[in-house]
Protein backbone atom coordinates (compact mmCIF):
# COMPACT_ATOMS: atom_id res chain seq x y z
CA UNK A 1 0.00 0.00 0.00
CA UNK A 2 1.37 3.29 -0.54
CA UNK A 3 1.33 6.48 1.92
CA UNK A 4 -0.35 9.11 0.41
CA UNK A 5 0.94 11.73 2.82
CA UNK A 6 4.67 10.65 2.47
CA UNK A 7 7.22 13.30 0.79
CA UNK A 8 7.33 12.91 -3.20
CA UNK A 9 11.05 12.49 -4.70
CA UNK A 10 11.46 16.32 -6.01
CA UNK A 11 13.10 14.52 -9.01
CA UNK A 12 11.67 11.55 -10.44
CA UNK A 13 14.19 9.00 -11.08
CA UNK A 14 16.50 8.99 -14.29
CA UNK A 15 19.95 7.04 -15.13
CA UNK A 16 22.32 8.91 -17.28
CA UNK A 17 25.57 7.89 -17.74
CA UNK A 18 28.66 7.98 -21.23
CA UNK A 19 31.65 6.26 -22.04
CA UNK A 20 34.31 7.93 -24.22
CA UNK A 21 34.95 6.73 -27.90
CA UNK A 22 38.76 7.36 -27.70
CA UNK A 23 38.78 3.73 -28.51
CA UNK A 24 37.79 0.30 -28.58
CA UNK A 25 35.71 -0.30 -25.47
CA UNK A 26 37.61 -2.75 -22.95
CA UNK A 27 36.48 -5.51 -20.30
CA UNK A 28 37.04 -2.85 -17.95
CA UNK A 29 34.00 -0.49 -19.79
CA UNK A 30 32.08 -3.88 -20.15
CA UNK A 31 31.99 -4.76 -16.36
CA UNK A 32 32.12 -1.54 -14.54
CA UNK A 33 30.23 0.43 -17.05
CA UNK A 34 27.97 -0.67 -19.88
CA UNK A 35 26.74 -4.33 -18.00
CA UNK A 36 25.60 -1.72 -15.60
CA UNK A 37 23.91 0.32 -18.05
CA UNK A 38 21.88 -2.90 -19.71
CA UNK A 39 20.80 -3.76 -15.82
CA UNK A 40 19.34 -0.17 -14.82
CA UNK A 41 17.44 -0.05 -18.36
CA UNK A 42 16.44 -3.45 -17.39
CA UNK A 43 15.14 -2.12 -13.93
CA UNK A 44 12.43 0.00 -15.89
CA UNK A 45 14.11 3.01 -14.45
CA UNK A 46 14.36 5.78 -17.91
CA UNK A 47 17.86 5.49 -18.86
CA UNK A 48 20.07 8.31 -21.40
CA UNK A 49 23.27 6.83 -22.45
CA UNK A 50 25.75 9.09 -24.21
CA UNK A 51 28.63 8.30 -26.33
CA UNK A 52 30.55 10.87 -25.06
CA UNK A 53 32.92 12.21 -27.72
CA UNK A 54 33.68 15.67 -27.04
CA UNK A 55 35.07 14.28 -24.06
CA UNK A 56 37.37 12.17 -26.00
CA UNK A 57 38.73 15.21 -27.99
CA UNK A 58 40.55 16.46 -24.64
CA UNK A 59 43.48 13.81 -25.73
CA UNK A 60 44.01 14.45 -29.40
CA UNK A 61 41.41 11.91 -31.76
CA UNK A 62 42.29 11.22 -35.32
CA UNK A 63 38.89 12.00 -37.35
CA UNK A 64 38.90 8.82 -38.96
CA UNK A 65 39.35 6.68 -35.66
CA UNK A 66 37.00 8.84 -33.60
CA UNK A 67 34.17 8.32 -36.40
CA UNK A 68 34.98 4.58 -36.01
CA UNK A 69 34.99 4.29 -32.14
CA UNK A 70 31.96 6.56 -31.74
CA UNK A 71 29.91 3.61 -34.21
CA UNK A 72 31.65 1.12 -33.06
CA UNK A 73 30.66 1.84 -28.84
CA UNK A 74 26.98 2.34 -30.13
CA UNK A 75 27.52 -1.32 -31.50
CA UNK A 76 28.79 -2.59 -28.19
CA UNK A 77 25.87 -0.27 -26.41
CA UNK A 78 23.47 -2.40 -28.38
CA UNK A 79 25.50 -5.77 -28.68
CA UNK A 80 25.66 -5.74 -25.06
CA UNK A 81 21.68 -5.34 -24.38
CA UNK A 82 21.16 -1.41 -24.54
CA UNK A 83 17.56 -1.42 -26.60
CA UNK A 84 17.30 2.60 -28.68
CA UNK A 85 13.83 1.96 -27.99
CA UNK A 86 13.76 1.23 -24.42
CA UNK A 87 16.81 3.97 -23.83
CA UNK A 88 17.73 6.75 -25.59
CA UNK A 89 21.26 6.53 -27.15
CA UNK A 90 22.78 9.11 -28.75
CA UNK A 91 26.43 10.90 -29.31
CA UNK A 92 27.02 13.91 -27.39
CA UNK A 93 28.18 16.65 -30.20
CA UNK A 94 24.90 16.29 -31.71
CA UNK A 95 23.00 17.69 -28.99
CA UNK A 96 24.54 21.62 -28.09
CA UNK A 97 23.19 21.57 -25.08
CA UNK A 98 25.69 19.74 -23.44
CA UNK A 99 28.55 22.30 -24.47
CA UNK A 100 26.24 25.31 -23.76
CA UNK A 101 25.43 24.38 -19.80
CA UNK A 102 29.42 23.31 -19.75
CA UNK A 103 30.11 26.54 -19.93
CA UNK A 104 27.66 27.82 -17.48
CA UNK A 105 29.48 25.51 -15.39
CA UNK A 106 33.23 26.53 -15.86
CA UNK A 107 31.60 29.72 -14.12
CA UNK A 108 30.55 27.63 -11.33
CA UNK A 109 33.33 25.35 -10.47
CA UNK A 110 35.69 26.21 -8.39
CA UNK A 111 39.37 25.89 -9.72
CA UNK A 112 39.98 24.65 -5.97
CA UNK A 113 38.10 21.84 -6.83
CA UNK A 114 39.29 20.95 -10.43
CA UNK A 115 42.91 21.04 -9.04
CA UNK A 116 41.70 18.25 -7.00
CA UNK A 117 40.59 16.33 -9.74
CA UNK A 118 42.95 12.74 -9.73
CA UNK A 119 42.29 11.97 -13.03
CA UNK A 120 43.07 15.23 -15.10
CA UNK A 121 46.38 14.53 -12.67
CA UNK A 122 46.54 10.92 -13.90
CA UNK A 123 45.82 12.02 -17.70
CA UNK A 124 48.00 14.81 -17.60
CA UNK A 125 51.16 13.59 -16.43
CA UNK A 126 54.19 15.02 -15.70
CA UNK A 127 53.73 17.46 -18.16
CA UNK A 128 50.49 19.14 -17.40
CA UNK A 129 51.85 22.50 -18.81
CA UNK A 130 51.14 20.71 -22.19
CA UNK A 131 47.81 19.34 -21.83
CA UNK A 132 44.18 20.61 -23.29
CA UNK A 133 42.53 23.19 -21.28
CA UNK A 134 39.60 20.90 -22.37
CA UNK A 135 41.42 17.97 -20.56
CA UNK A 136 41.30 19.98 -17.18
CA UNK A 137 37.55 21.28 -17.56
CA UNK A 138 36.33 17.87 -18.68
CA UNK A 139 34.80 17.49 -15.14
CA UNK A 140 32.53 20.43 -15.97
CA UNK A 141 31.32 19.42 -18.78
CA UNK A 142 30.91 15.80 -17.33
CA UNK A 143 28.49 17.75 -14.57
CA UNK A 144 26.65 19.45 -17.66
CA UNK A 145 25.71 15.73 -19.02
CA UNK A 146 24.21 14.68 -16.10
CA UNK A 147 22.33 17.25 -14.74
CA UNK A 148 21.12 18.49 -18.48
CA UNK A 149 18.70 15.83 -18.24
CA UNK A 150 18.14 16.03 -13.76
CA UNK A 151 19.57 12.49 -13.67
CA UNK A 152 19.47 11.41 -10.52
CA UNK A 153 21.47 8.43 -10.83
CA UNK A 154 24.73 7.68 -12.46
CA UNK A 155 26.57 4.17 -12.60
CA UNK A 156 30.25 4.35 -13.69
CA UNK A 157 33.39 2.58 -12.62
CA UNK A 158 35.18 3.50 -9.04
CA UNK A 159 37.27 5.62 -11.40
CA UNK A 160 34.87 8.42 -11.97
CA UNK A 161 33.62 8.19 -8.32
CA UNK A 162 35.28 11.70 -7.56
CA UNK A 163 33.45 13.64 -11.05
CA UNK A 164 30.47 12.55 -10.18
CA UNK A 165 30.68 13.67 -6.31
CA UNK A 166 32.12 17.35 -8.36
CA UNK A 167 28.82 17.18 -10.43
CA UNK A 168 26.81 17.55 -6.73
CA UNK A 169 29.33 19.91 -5.28
CA UNK A 170 28.26 21.88 -8.55
CA UNK A 171 24.52 21.36 -8.90
CA UNK A 172 24.44 22.26 -4.79
CA UNK A 173 26.53 25.17 -5.86
CA UNK A 174 24.49 26.35 -8.62
CA UNK A 175 21.34 25.56 -6.69
CA UNK A 176 22.55 27.95 -3.60
CA UNK A 177 23.98 31.12 -5.50
CA UNK A 178 20.72 31.26 -7.41
CA UNK A 179 18.65 30.35 -4.86
CA UNK A 180 17.10 27.76 -6.37
CA UNK A 181 16.37 24.10 -5.97
CA UNK A 182 16.15 23.76 -9.94
CA UNK A 183 19.11 20.77 -9.98
CA UNK A 184 19.12 17.16 -8.44
CA UNK A 185 22.29 15.81 -6.68
CA UNK A 186 23.06 12.83 -8.59
CA UNK A 187 24.28 9.77 -6.65
CA UNK A 188 27.34 7.69 -8.31
CA UNK A 189 26.27 3.97 -8.55
CA UNK A 190 29.11 1.72 -8.02
CA UNK A 191 28.07 -2.01 -7.83
CA UNK A 192 29.14 -5.12 -8.56
CA UNK A 193 32.61 -7.46 -8.37
CA UNK A 194 34.28 -5.52 -10.62
CA UNK A 195 34.25 -1.32 -10.36
CA UNK A 196 37.74 -1.09 -11.41
CA UNK A 197 39.25 -3.56 -13.56
CA UNK A 198 42.84 -3.26 -13.50
CA UNK A 199 45.92 -4.14 -16.26
CA UNK A 200 46.77 -7.91 -17.22
CA UNK A 201 49.93 -6.47 -17.31
CA UNK A 202 50.05 -3.87 -13.98
CA UNK A 203 47.57 -4.80 -11.35
CA UNK A 204 47.59 -1.70 -9.72
CA UNK A 205 47.10 0.36 -12.80
CA UNK A 206 43.56 0.46 -14.29
CA UNK A 207 42.53 -1.47 -17.33
CA UNK A 208 42.19 1.47 -19.85
CA UNK A 209 41.30 1.48 -23.37
CA UNK A 210 44.41 4.25 -24.49
CA UNK A 211 47.03 2.25 -22.18
CA UNK A 212 49.71 1.47 -25.09
CA UNK A 213 50.04 -2.08 -24.42
CA UNK A 214 46.76 -3.96 -26.65
CA UNK A 215 47.87 -6.95 -24.13
CA UNK A 216 46.82 -4.79 -21.15
CA UNK A 217 43.44 -4.91 -21.65
CA UNK A 218 40.60 -7.33 -23.02
CA UNK A 219 39.05 -5.50 -26.05
CA UNK A 220 35.01 -6.09 -26.71
CA UNK A 221 35.86 -6.55 -30.65
CA UNK A 222 39.02 -9.86 -29.50
CA UNK A 223 38.14 -12.92 -31.07
CA UNK A 224 38.22 -16.13 -28.67
CA UNK A 225 41.96 -16.65 -28.95
CA UNK A 226 43.30 -13.46 -28.21
CA UNK A 227 40.65 -13.51 -25.30
CA UNK A 228 42.82 -16.77 -24.31
CA UNK A 229 45.91 -15.23 -25.29
CA UNK A 230 45.77 -12.35 -23.19
CA UNK A 231 44.62 -14.27 -20.30
CA UNK A 232 47.56 -17.10 -20.48
CA UNK A 233 49.78 -14.26 -20.39
CA UNK A 234 48.48 -12.32 -17.42
CA UNK A 235 50.60 -11.00 -15.30
CA UNK A 236 50.20 -13.04 -11.89
CA UNK A 237 52.33 -14.59 -8.87
CA UNK A 238 53.25 -18.12 -8.34
CA UNK A 239 51.49 -19.14 -4.98
CA UNK A 240 48.18 -20.92 -5.69
CA UNK A 241 44.48 -18.92 -4.73
CA UNK A 242 43.65 -18.51 -1.34
CA UNK A 243 40.48 -20.01 0.50
CA UNK A 244 39.45 -16.31 1.10
CA UNK A 245 39.65 -12.95 0.02
CA UNK A 246 41.56 -11.70 2.63
CA UNK A 247 44.09 -13.89 1.35
CA UNK A 248 44.47 -11.80 -1.85
CA UNK A 249 45.61 -8.77 0.16
CA UNK A 250 49.16 -7.73 -1.51
CA UNK A 251 48.28 -9.81 -4.67
CA UNK A 252 46.82 -6.99 -6.47
CA UNK A 253 47.04 -9.56 -10.29
CA UNK A 254 45.34 -12.59 -8.35
CA UNK A 255 42.57 -9.88 -6.86
CA UNK A 256 41.98 -8.99 -10.49
CA UNK A 257 41.63 -12.29 -12.31
CA UNK A 258 39.10 -13.11 -9.38
CA UNK A 259 37.30 -10.26 -9.32
CA UNK A 260 37.01 -10.29 -13.62
CA UNK A 261 35.80 -13.98 -13.27
CA UNK A 262 33.35 -12.85 -10.41
CA UNK A 263 31.80 -10.19 -12.38
CA UNK A 264 31.27 -12.26 -15.55
CA UNK A 265 29.81 -15.13 -13.83
CA UNK A 266 27.62 -13.00 -12.01
CA UNK A 267 29.13 -14.38 -8.56
CA UNK A 268 31.41 -13.13 -5.84
CA UNK A 269 34.93 -13.12 -5.21
CA UNK A 270 34.47 -15.23 -2.10
CA UNK A 271 32.44 -17.87 -4.05
CA UNK A 272 35.24 -17.91 -6.73
CA UNK A 273 37.80 -18.91 -4.07
CA UNK A 274 35.50 -21.38 -2.85
CA UNK A 275 35.59 -23.11 -5.81
CA UNK A 276 39.33 -22.58 -6.52
CA UNK A 277 41.40 -22.57 -2.98
CA UNK A 278 44.43 -23.68 -3.47
CA UNK A 279 44.85 -24.19 -7.40
CA UNK A 280 47.14 -22.35 -9.29
CA UNK A 281 46.88 -20.09 -11.92
CA UNK A 282 47.73 -22.98 -14.55
CA UNK A 283 43.95 -24.21 -13.67
CA UNK A 284 42.28 -21.11 -13.08
CA UNK A 285 43.68 -19.12 -16.34
CA UNK A 286 41.51 -21.40 -18.50
CA UNK A 287 38.87 -21.71 -17.31
CA UNK A 288 38.53 -17.67 -16.47
CA UNK A 289 39.51 -17.59 -20.67
CA UNK A 290 36.64 -20.18 -21.10
CA UNK A 291 34.11 -17.85 -19.38
CA UNK A 292 35.16 -14.48 -21.00
CA UNK A 293 34.93 -16.37 -24.02
CA UNK A 294 31.51 -17.50 -23.39
CA UNK A 295 30.19 -13.75 -22.36
CA UNK A 296 32.28 -11.61 -24.72
CA UNK A 297 32.12 -13.81 -28.16
CA UNK A 298 28.12 -13.38 -28.38
CA UNK A 299 28.55 -9.58 -28.15
CA UNK A 300 31.65 -8.95 -30.45
CA UNK A 301 29.56 -11.21 -33.20
CA UNK A 302 26.25 -9.23 -32.67
CA UNK A 303 29.01 -5.56 -32.94
CA UNK A 304 30.32 -6.89 -35.98
CA UNK A 305 26.73 -7.41 -37.69
CA UNK A 306 25.92 -4.10 -36.44
CA UNK A 307 28.95 -2.50 -37.80
CA UNK A 308 28.64 -4.14 -41.22
CA UNK A 309 25.52 -1.03 -41.46
CA UNK A 310 26.66 2.28 -40.21
CA UNK A 311 24.11 4.10 -41.82
CA UNK A 312 21.56 2.04 -39.74
CA UNK A 313 23.51 3.14 -36.86
CA UNK A 314 24.22 6.80 -37.45
CA UNK A 315 20.53 6.54 -37.65
CA UNK A 316 19.97 5.29 -33.92
CA UNK A 317 22.38 7.92 -32.86
CA UNK A 318 20.26 10.63 -35.18
CA UNK A 319 16.91 9.58 -33.55
CA UNK A 320 18.50 9.06 -29.95
CA UNK A 321 20.01 12.57 -30.26
CA UNK A 322 16.37 14.01 -31.19
CA UNK A 323 15.19 12.14 -28.05
CA UNK A 324 17.48 13.36 -25.46
CA UNK A 325 17.11 17.02 -27.30
CA UNK A 326 13.83 17.46 -26.18
CA UNK A 327 14.27 16.82 -22.76
CA UNK A 328 17.71 18.67 -22.34
CA UNK A 329 16.29 21.91 -24.55
CA UNK A 330 13.61 23.12 -21.73
CA UNK A 331 15.88 22.09 -18.76
CA UNK A 332 18.90 24.29 -20.43
CA UNK A 333 16.38 27.47 -20.86
CA UNK A 334 15.30 27.10 -17.68
CA UNK A 335 18.88 27.54 -16.36
CA UNK A 336 19.44 30.68 -18.95
CA UNK A 337 16.43 32.06 -17.86
CA UNK A 338 17.63 31.53 -13.54
CA UNK A 339 20.92 32.94 -14.53
CA UNK A 340 19.46 36.37 -16.44
CA UNK A 341 20.51 35.34 -19.89
CA UNK A 342 18.09 37.53 -22.05
CA UNK A 343 15.76 34.57 -24.32
CA UNK A 344 14.17 36.24 -26.72
CA UNK A 345 13.64 34.50 -29.75
CA UNK A 346 10.76 32.57 -28.82
N1 LIG B 1 39.19 -0.48 -15.79
C1 LIG B 1 37.92 -0.15 -15.52
N2 LIG B 1 37.22 -0.84 -14.60
C2 LIG B 1 35.92 -0.51 -14.33
N3 LIG B 1 35.27 0.50 -14.94
C3 LIG B 1 35.94 1.21 -15.87
N4 LIG B 1 35.60 2.25 -16.64
C4 LIG B 1 36.64 2.60 -17.41
N5 LIG B 1 37.68 1.81 -17.17
C5 LIG B 1 37.29 0.93 -16.20
C6 LIG B 1 34.28 2.87 -16.61
O1 LIG B 1 33.82 2.96 -17.94
C7 LIG B 1 33.05 4.15 -18.09
C8 LIG B 1 33.51 4.92 -19.26
O2 LIG B 1 34.80 5.39 -19.05
P1 LIG B 1 35.34 6.48 -20.07
O3 LIG B 1 35.46 5.90 -21.40
O4 LIG B 1 34.51 7.69 -20.01
O5 LIG B 1 36.72 6.94 -19.54
P2 LIG B 1 37.75 6.34 -18.59
O6 LIG B 1 37.17 6.09 -17.24
O7 LIG B 1 38.94 7.24 -18.64
O8 LIG B 1 38.04 4.94 -19.29
P3 LIG B 1 39.26 4.47 -20.09
O9 LIG B 1 38.95 3.16 -20.72
O10 LIG B 1 40.46 4.51 -19.20
O11 LIG B 1 39.37 5.53 -21.24
P4 LIG B 1 40.62 6.34 -21.72
O12 LIG B 1 41.69 5.33 -21.88
O13 LIG B 1 40.20 6.97 -22.99
O14 LIG B 1 40.92 7.33 -20.65
C9 LIG B 1 33.17 4.92 -16.77
O15 LIG B 1 32.02 4.67 -15.99
C10 LIG B 1 34.38 4.31 -16.15
O16 LIG B 1 34.32 4.39 -14.73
Amino acid sequence: MTDDNAPKPRFAPRVFSGIQPSGGLTLGNYLGALKRFVEKQDEGIETIYCLVDMHAITVWQDPAKLRHATREAAAAFIAAGIDPERSVLFNQSQVGAHAELGWVFNCIARLGWMNRMTQFKDKAGKNAEAASLGLYAYPALMAADILLYHATEVPVGDDQKQHVELTRDIAAKFNHDYGVEFFPLPAPVIEGAATRVMSLRDGTKKMSKSDPSDASRINLTDDADAIAQKIRRAKTDPDPLPDAVEGLEGRPEARNLVNIYAALAGSTPAAVLDEFAGQGFGAFKPRLADLAVDRLAPISREMARLMADPAEIDRILARGADRAEAIARPILERTFEIIGMVRSRG
